[in-house]
């Protein structure tokens, strides 16, 4: 926890620290962020935990979250977007950390589709989007990041072990937790920002030179569909095409990779 106490400090004059909310312990920083949203509070609002109770992940998953280790936080955004062009959003997160790690650390982070930052096989990062809707209008969106810092292999759950990995692992340097989130906060900045401005052509065409999936032939799942084909492209919505073996192109807008090779 004493290191993240720092953290208002590591972020000021950015926007992602105009107010930094830190906590030792709570069920989740995303929602914590979006009851913020609901009173108010202005954009780059920041909500970080040194331990997450219930973290989650997608569909209802858990996000493994324990003390000490990992940057666990969520920002407040108020795009002033449709919902279809805020889509977009978490893959605009995941492209920023990924730069940040590769930049500041020359780790080979990757972004596998739609949101998951990977080291090789390994997922370092996990991003969570929510938002807050009236119409087809966003009220607030909540980009929700977990990243994996201090962790040794043990200090992850069995089941999570060979497909984790963290900063510490990759370096082989106990990288304080607050010199990340600084780097990260500013690396998704000047994305967000060009994300409003132009949307999800800013981040495309550094998110297609970091998918290790293109050119990959993939199995997908999309709620109860299926899906294998040849990753060929993200469009400029930012949904993975995916070529059949009959030649037919489908574009998925949410999913999950399962393989690739
Ligand atoms: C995600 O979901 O990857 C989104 C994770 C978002 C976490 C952040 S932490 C701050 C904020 N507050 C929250 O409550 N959440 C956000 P998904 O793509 O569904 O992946 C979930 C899967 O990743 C799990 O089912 C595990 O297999 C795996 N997993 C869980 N914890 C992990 C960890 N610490 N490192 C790597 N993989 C993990």
């Amino acid at each position: 926890m004493s290191d993240l106490s720092q953290a208002a400090s590591a972020l000021r004059g950015g926007l992602f620290g105009v107010q930094v909310h830190v906590f030792a312990a709570l069920d989740s920083t995303n929602d914590t962020a979006a009851a913020l949203g609901r009173s108010g509070a202005p954009e780059g609002t920041l909500v970080i935990a040194d331990r997450q109770t219930r973290g989650k992940g997608r569909l209802g998953r858990k996000w493994d979250s324990r003390p000490g280790l990992g940057l666990w936080f969520s920002v407040l955004l108020r795009p002033e977007m449709d919902v279809r062009r805020a889509a977009g959003l978490s893959m605009v997160g995941a492209v920023g950390v990924a730069s940040a790690l590769r930049e500041g650390y020359h780790l080979s982070a990757e972004v596998k589709w739609p949101n998951d930052v990977m080291v090789g096989t390994r997922k370092i990062c996990g991003i969570l989007a929510e938002g807050a809707v009236t119409g087809d209008a966003m009220d607030f969106a909540v980009l929700g990041i977990g990243i994996n810092v201090l962790h040794s292999e043990q200090d992850f759950p069995e089941d999570l072990r060979a497909k984790a990995t963290s900063v510490s692992l990759e370096t082989g340097k106990a990288v304080p937790r607050v010199e990340v989130l600084a780097g990260v906060a500013a690396a998704l900045e000047s994305r967000y920002v060009a994300f409003k401005r132009r949307g999800f052509a800013s981040v495309r065409p550094e998110l297609l030179g970091i998918s290790p999936l293109i050119g990959t032939s993939v199995r997908v799942t999309a709620g109860r569909d299926r899906l294998e084909g040849t990753a060929v492209d993200i469009d400029e919505n930012g949904a993975l095409i995916v070529e059949t073996a009959g030649g037919e192109h489908r574009r998925l807008w949410a999913g999950d990779v399962v393989d690739f090779a």
